[in-house]
């Protein structure tokens, strides 16, 4: 009678017990689902973070992929492009000064073409990591990011100004590893933006060797990505509030043409040549930035009134072809956009 009525009274606390257990599993199931599949993974592309005596270690993996991408806002421009893990520009690899990279690019049999990495992030051997792999192989290098800056990577098979401009191009950051400091500090926002200069015939090498026949500039693969104003079809723009602290991570990926980035109706407040903070430029108007070079902007916007600023490539041959980005800095700026993933800092459209 005792033992009945005590297992009668302890049976909501045994359910709480058991529900709260379940749900504490649930919550550590999800943070190690998180931890190992670091910040992104699908079938073309993961990137795994583990923890190895003392070291971070980052296991990336990217399939090189011959598909179509639309270049466009409409999306009525299909493009035979070829991409790290399908999309143009490829997926923002972003890792700390002194961690390891395990990078492997699978070559699917079923491709055309030869392809490589070349990170630029990396001290290594032209011939040996950054070689081509043939279809039907894959190719395996390990590097550690020991400089600390906004680099790009891309494909260098040949003809290599074909396979940078049909898409085998992004972006590898590498935070110091000092983190924020005074001069270099924690921004509210940032947002990546990689320039691209767009053949329509994706087999005009010659045209790609002469800097003729190109007919767009594309800002993370798309011509007037982020501009409504020029381009009805832009579904997006970046966005912050009044008197943030908005910081642009911009890599040229032109094939030939170098930028001359520029906010209008701003001025860059520091200017991070390289996206190193060693390299600190102060009150910019204008920033020459190489073909393959990068550089972090910062910006703050008034903080007493919402305004606009449209970042481009003031060489008007770049800026009329596609190379204008809208800031908008509003009160209601979405609190997600430029903050966490690298999803979240380099727009793209969700299908
Ligand atoms: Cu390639």
């Amino acid at each position: 009678m005792f033992k009945e009525k005590n297992t009668i009274e302890s049976f909501p606390l045994l359910l709480a017990i058991t529900a709260m257990l379940a749900f504490m599993s649930l919550m550590l199931m999800s943070s190690l689902a998180q931890a190992s599949d670091g910040h992104h993974k699908d079938k073309h592309f993961s990137h795994t973070i583990i923890k190895k005596e003392g070291k971070t270690i980052h296991q990336i993996t990217m399939t090189a992929m011959e598909n179509e991408v639309e270049v466009d806002n409409a999306g009525k421009v299909k493009y035979a492009a070829m991409t790290f893990g399908g999309t143009m520009p490829g997926p923002v690899v972003r890792v700390t000064q002194g961690d390891i990279i395990e990078f492997t690019l699978i070559n699917p049999a079923t491709n055309a073409f030869p392809h490589s990495m070349d990170f630029h992030a990396a001290v290594v051997d032209v011939l040996d990591e950054f070689g081509a792999a043939n279809p039907g192989e894959t190719k395996k290098f390990t590097f550690e990011a020991r400089y600390a800056g906004l680099f790009m990577y891309h494909c260098g098979a040949s003809p290599m100004p074909m396979h940078i401009s049909r898409g085998m191009f992004g972006v590898i950051m590498v935070d110091p590893k000092e983190g924020f400091t005074k001069s270099y500090p924690k921004p509210d926002r940032e947002y990546f933006l990689v320039q691209s200069q767009f053949w329509p015939d994706p087999l005009n090498v010659e045209g790609m060797m002469e800097n003729t026949g190109w007919t767009q500039t594309l800002i993370n693969g798309k011509a007037f990505h982020y501009t409504p104003v020029h381009d009805p079809a832009s579904k997006l723009v970046l966005e912050a509030k009044p008197g943030e602290l908005v910081r642009l991570h911009y890599v040229n990926a032109n094939i030939n043409n170098v930028a001359s980035m520029h906010p209008i109706a701003g001025i860059w407040d520091r200017v991070y040549v390289n996206g190193s903070p060693k390299n600190i430029m102060y009150d910019m108007q204008t920033h020459l930035v190489p073909v393959s070079g990068s550089a972090s902007y910062d910006i703050v916007s008034p903080a007493d009134r919402p305004t606009n600023n449209a970042i481009v490539d003031h060489n008007m041959s770049s800026a009329m072809r596609g190379a204008i980005t809208i800031l908008m800095n509003k009160p209601d700026a979405n609190p997600e956009l430029g903050r966490g993933n690298p999803e979240n800092m380099l727009l793209r459209v969700k299908n």
